[in-house]
């Protein structure tokens, strides 16, 4: 337990931080104030705000209010909503599976590299399937990097190819074959509809038929990708925002070592 953000004058506010019992701040803990927005199949009228209002009891928030509505077309009106929630989450009893390996910057893992397998890695990276998004798998491998992190191409103990976008699977694994590569990378933007499960999936049964499954370190990465999801796929590591090629670098020398 610890005071709030602003303790001198508020002091008729609630300041408790429960960690067994945590909802969302708005300007005073626990007032479980939330931003909602969504589209109801319904023309723009005041029995749509109604229904607005009445979902969002429904959706656990007390005092419901329709900041903002705008008709999107026939038929269909869009809400921006405020309510405050009534539900809580013990944050003491969360614990999330995580990539397990230390991350060391670029030098310090090619010095690893040579010290503790002797040859450059051979990875091979695409956005696959149906997915256009190059942006992700761009930030891991290419030479310039993203946020102040290089890419593997920069890497002096990694040979980095990068297939690009909507690589089938088949074209994928064809060119791992190829290369003789050490580690696949596979990034997914796009999960309407559950695209990414299927062909993330997809590949994993290709892999295996070939018999090559458990001769590479398979690797998934984007924004709705998590390590839990990945391994529930057949994947041996799943990076999700905010990583880096440190953390991957790290993570496929560590693993060959490992498996060594
Ligand atoms: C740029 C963009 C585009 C560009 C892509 C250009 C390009 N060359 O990549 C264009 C305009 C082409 C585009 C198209 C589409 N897009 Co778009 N796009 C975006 C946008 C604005 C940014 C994505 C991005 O570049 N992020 C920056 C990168 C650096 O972040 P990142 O991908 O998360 O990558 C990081 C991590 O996730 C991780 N990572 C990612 N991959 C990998 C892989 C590995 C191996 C590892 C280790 C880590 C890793 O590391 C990276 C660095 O930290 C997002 C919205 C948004 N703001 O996120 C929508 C978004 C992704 N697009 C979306 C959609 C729907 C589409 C389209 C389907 C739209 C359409 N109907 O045509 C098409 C795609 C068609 C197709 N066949 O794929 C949706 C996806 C919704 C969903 N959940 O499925 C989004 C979220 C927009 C939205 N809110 O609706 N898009």
């Amino acid at each position: 337990m610890s005071g709030g953000l602003y303790s001198t004058e508020g002091k008729d506010f609630d300041q408790t931080l429960d960690l067994k019992n945590i909802k969302p701040y708005g300007d005073t803990m626990n007032d479980g104030k939330t931003q909602i927005s969504f589209t109801l199949p319904l023309p723009c009228n005041d029995e749509a705000i109604e229904a607005a209002k009445q979902l969002i009891r429904k959706m656990g928030f007390d005092n419901p209010q329709v900041v903002f509505y705008k008709e999107l077309t026939d038929g269909f009106t869009f809400f921006n909503c405020y309510g405050s929630c009534t539900h809580t989450v013990d944050y003491t009893a969360i614990s999330v599976p995580k990539v397990e390996s230390s991350v060391m910057e670029m030098h310090e893992c090619d010095d690893f590299i040579r010290e503790n397998i002797g040859r450059k890695i051979v990875v091979i990276g695409a956005s696959t399937g149906t997915d256009a998004h190059t942006v992700g798998i761009d930030a891991i491998m290419n030479m310039k990097g993203y946020a102040g992190h290089y890419g593997l191409e920069r890497y002096e103990m990694f040979e980095a190819y990068n297939l690009g976008s909507q690589v089938e699977n088949e074209d994928f694994i064809a060119k791992a074959i190829e290369l003789k590569a050490d580690a696949l990378l596979v990034s997914q933007t796009v999960t309407q509809k559950d695209v990414h499960i299927k062909n993330l999936v997809n590949l994993v049964e290709l892999l295996e038929a070939e018999g090559l499954r458990h001769k590479v370190i398979l690797i998934c990465g984007g924004p709705r990708i998590s390590h839990e999801l990945a391994k529930e796929l057949g994947y041996d590591a799943g990076f999700s925002m905010n990583s880096y090629a440190d953390d991957v670098a790290s993570y496929v020398a560590e693993e060959i070592v490992r498996r060594m």
